[in-house]
C-alpha cells in the first residue's frame, strides 16, 4: 500500500482582482496551478501520503510553488530546483464568455524534464503513478517521459498508471496530433480520467460514455465524466473464465459552482482514494463527485473538503439522493 506519485509541472498563476478582462484591471492575485500538483494535494487532504515530482525555476515563484504545494501535506523533496530556467506562469484573463488561459512556460525547468524522472526512489515502492495529457504537450523531453512509463509493461513496474486526458488546446500544435498522441498514451494506461466534452473535442462530436469506451478499450478502468451531470465508469473484472466489463454511473452531486478549473483534478483524486482504499466503483464515483464540489466552490483549484463525518455521510447516501 505504498505512496501515490504524481508528476507534472506546476506554475505560478495570476490572476486580476476583481474577476475581470485583464485590459482593465491593475491587480493581480499570486496563486500556484497544476493538474497533477492539485490531484497530490487532495490526496493528502484525503489522507493518502503523495509526493509530487517535477522541476521548479531557482526563483521566487518555484519557492511560491513548493511551499503551497508542501503546505497542503504533499512530499517535495523529490523535485528538483533548475538553475538555468524558469518556473512557469499562467495567467488568467476572465472573459463574459469564458475565462482565456494565457501560457508563459515554454521553455520552464518542468519542461526540461525527461524519462530519468522514472528512476527515481520514490517510484519503487509507490502505488500508483498519476500523469496527464498535459505533460506530453510541453516538449520532446516530456513526452518521452510519459511514453516511458506507459511502455512499461503491468508486470515490470510495482505501480498502476493512472491518466487524466486534460487536452489544453493551447499547448499542442493542431487538434489531430493533440487526437492521435493522447488516445494512443491513454489507452496503454491503467486507469483513465476523461471528460465527455474534450472525448467528444478530441475524438468525435457524437461520442457518448459507451462509444469512449470503445476507443479506450486499454485501460482496466475508464471513467467518463460528463460534466455536472454525472461520472461513468467502465471497468474490466475477471470473471470466472472471461474478462467481464463492470459499468456503474453515479449522478454529481449538486453544487453551486463559483469557478470550475480544479474540479476534473478534485475529482480524480477522490475516485483514486476510494480505488486504493478497497472501495468499489459507486463509492470511488461518490468520493470524486465529493472531492469536485470543493474545488467548484472556491475560484482557485484547491478548496476545503468537508469533515470525515460529512463526507461518509454522503458517501452513504443514495443515488439521486446527496442531500
Ligand atoms: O486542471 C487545472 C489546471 O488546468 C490548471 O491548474 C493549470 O495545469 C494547468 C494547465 O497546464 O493548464
Amino acid at each position: 500500500d505504498g505512496p501515490v506519485v504524481c508528476v507534472g509541472e506546476t506554475m505560478a498563476a495570476l490572476a486580476p482582482t476583481p474577476p475581470e478582462s485583464l485590459d482593465g484591471v491593475d491587480e493581480l492575485r499570486l496563486s500556484v496551478a497544476g493538474a497533477e500538483s492539485n490531484v497530490a494535494m487532495y490526496l493528502a487532504d484525503l489522507g493518502r501520503p503523495v509526493s509530487w515530482l517535477s522541476a521548479l525555476g531557482d526563483d521566487a515563484f518555484g519557492r511560491r510553488v513548493r511551499a503551497a504545494v508542501a503546505a497542503a501535506g504533499v512530499d517535495v523533496t523529490g523535485v528538483r530546483t533548475d538553475p538555468e530556467r524558469p518556473t512557469g506562469l499562467l495567467v488568467k484573463d476572465p472573459r463574459p464568455e469564458r475565462t482565456r488561459v494565457h501560457y508563459y512556460r515554454t521553455g520552464s525547468a518542468a519542461s526540461a524534464l525527461g524519462p530519468d524522472v522514472l528512476d527515481d526512489v520514490r517510484l519503487r515502492s509507490a502505488s500508483l503513478l498519476h500523469l496527464s495529457g498535459i505533460t506530453p504537450a510541453l516538449s520532446p523531453s516530456c513526452r518521452d517521459l510519459v511514453r516511458r512509463a506507459l511502455d512499461t509493461p503491468p508486470n515490470s513496474r510495482p505501480y498502476a498508471i493512472s491518466f487524466d486526458v486534460n487536452h489544453r488546446p493551447a499547448l499542442w500544435p493542431d487538434d489531430a496530433t493533440a487526437a492521435t498522441v493522447l488516445r494512443e498514451l491513454a489507452d496503454r494506461a491503467d486507469i483513465v480520467f476523461v471528460g465527455l466534452d474534450e472525448a467528444q473535442e478530441l475524438w468525435g462530436a457524437d461520442l457518448q460514455p459507451d462509444g469512449v469506451r470503445r476507443l479506450l478499450a486499454g485501460p482496466r478502468i475508464l471513467v467518463v465524466k460528463d460534466g455536472g451531470r454525472a461520472a461513468h465508469a467502465f471497468s474490466a473484472e475477471d470473471g470466472s473464465e472471461v474478462e467481464v466489463e463492470v459499468e456503474c454511473t453515479v449522478p454529481a452531486l449538486p453544487t453551486d459552482v463559483v469557478e470550475p478549473v480544479g474540479a476534473g483534478d478534485a475529482f480524480a483524486a477522490g475516485f483514486l482514494a476510494g480505488l486504493l482504499r478497497g472501495d468499489d466503483l459507486r463509492r470511488a464515483l461518490r468520493l470524486g463527485h465529493i472531492t469536485a464540489a470543493s474545488a467548484l466552490k472556491v475560484t482557485g483549484d484547491h478548496g476545503p473538503l468537508p469533515d470525515a463525518v460529512t463526507i461518509e455521510r454522503l458517501l452513504g447516501a443514495a443515488d439521486g439522493d446527496w442531500v
